[in-house]
């Protein structure tokens, strides 16, 4: 016996990302939510008169255009301050050098979210978090690594979980604990690493704060082999691994985290031929963040056709930190993705349900399909390539989460 429905929605364009046709399109469809999830969706013609009619609650989108929850698979949205002085000092002139040893950079963000409390950190991040969720966001990756020390990093890692609860939407954590070598430890790289492998992750993993991890794999970040070593712990404790890979050289890390098959390489603008092989081997998701490439100035493109022609799934975030990506509209990065890195609207939109769902390790979203998550957005839109197309707007009409209506 199928549970009645709660919830059905009539008369939309429904983009499954699920069936074969472009954008997974449905015309002329409805969706049916029983109990938090989709329980039954397809074109008008074929819906269940019976099963229709006792529906709790029936309403006509009016042709609208019906999509998964966006997800942004990968954020910092969490730190005290921001870096906006920075920006305008090197429009005027100052290196990013000359910042750095004035104690600007990223060590500023870290001495700005090591002063900030809990609620500091949460009352800064949380308009960020509903910035994205006004543009159609309904799962959401936040990783630690303005902290790098215990405390901070939980503090962050514990706001994190808050801005989920408050916001009702889901939260997934990554410990990036090895994100840059904190100011304290600038002689003793070995002991950080062993600080963060040996104790951190483990404390932080054992207060069920972690649910992936991540780490900086780059000349001014970690090496492969640092990065490997924190793989192994993560391995040990069960633990998935992601990793910022390739972004400013080619130090083979998408290799290093597709041998631990690894659930997405991101960034990826110096990726080679070999970690594509490797990455389509092991399923690696790759992670495209237009964003930083963007406000980097960078001119070295992630190698999307190699990516294309192996078939590694790609997926496109935000990226949302205060040094080389503050931005604060996923859809907005599939805009990018499309006009700077060539994606098709397909491409960048697949790349934030369906592939980003992926990247997280979600098998329950990202898709609209029967037994899904009913986290849903209706847009003022027919046409998915709009959401790609406008460059801002306010193009969200409403969000359900698990069935319910958000707003
Ligand atoms: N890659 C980046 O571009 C940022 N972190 C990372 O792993 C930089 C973060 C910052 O400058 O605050
Ligand atoms: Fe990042």
């Amino acid at each position: 016996m199928t549970a009645d429905w709660d919830l059905l929605l009539t008369d939309a364009t429904l983009a499954t990302f699920d069936i074969e046709a472009p954008f997974g399109l449905i015309h002329n469809a409805a969706l049916a939510c029983a109990q938090g999830r989709i329980a039954w969706l397809g074109p008008m013609s074929e819906l269940p008169a019976d099963q229709a009619a006792s529906a709790r609650h029936r309403e006509s989108l009016a042709g609208a255009l019906l999509t998964p929850g966006l997800i942004d698979c990968h954020t910092h949205l969490i730190f005290g301050g921001n870096r906006a002085r920075e920006f305008d000092l090197r429009l005027n002139g100052a290196s990013y050098e000359e910042i750095a040893r004035a104690g600007g950079g990223i060590v500023s963000s870290v001495h700005a979210t090591r002063s900030a409390d809990e609620d500091a950190l949460f009352a800064q991040a949380l308009p960020r978090a509903r910035a994205l969720l006004a543009d159609g966001v309904t799962t959401l990756e936040i990783k630690s690594g303005y902290g790098l020390e215990l405390d901070t990093e939980r503090r962050m890692l514990r706001v994190a979980r808050r801005i989920g609860r408050e916001l009702g939407i889901t939260v997934r954590t990554s410990f990036l604990g090895l994100h840059a070598l904190p100011p304290e430890y600038r002689d003793r790289r070995d002991d950080y690493v062993a600080l963060v492998c040996d104790q951190m992750l483990p404390a932080l993993a054992g207060e069920g704060l972690v649910d992936a991890v991540d780490a900086f794999c780059e000349n001014i970040g970690f090496s492969a082999t640092e990065t490997r070593r924190l793989f192994e712990r993560a391995s040990q404790l069960g633990l998935p691994v992601k990793l910022h890979a390739e972004q400013l050289s080619d130090q083979e890390g998408a290799m290093l985290v597709a041998a631990f098959d690894g659930l997405s390489a991101d960034h990826l603008e110096y990726l080679g031929e070999r970690g594509v092989a490797a990455m389509a081997r092991a399923g690696t998701i790759a992670v495209l963040l237009p964003g930083a490439f963007y406000a980097l100035r960078e001119t070295r493109h992630p190698p999307v056709g190699m990516l294309r022609e192996s078939s590694v799934p790609m997926a496109v975030a935000t990226d949302c930190n205060p040094g080389t990506s503050p931005l604060l509209s996923l859809r907005l990065a599939t805009n990018m993705a499309c006009t700077l890195f060539r994606l098709t609207p397909e491409e960048a939109l697949r790349g934030v349900t369906v592939n980003a769902a992926r990247a997280l390790g979600l098998g329950d979203r990202g898709t609209l399909a029967v037994g899904q998550r009913a986290d849903l957005v209706q847009w003022h839109a027919s046409d998915p390539a709009e959401l790609c197309y406008w460059i801002g707007g306010e193009l969200k009409a409403r969000t359900w989460l698990s069935g319910e209506p958000v707003g």
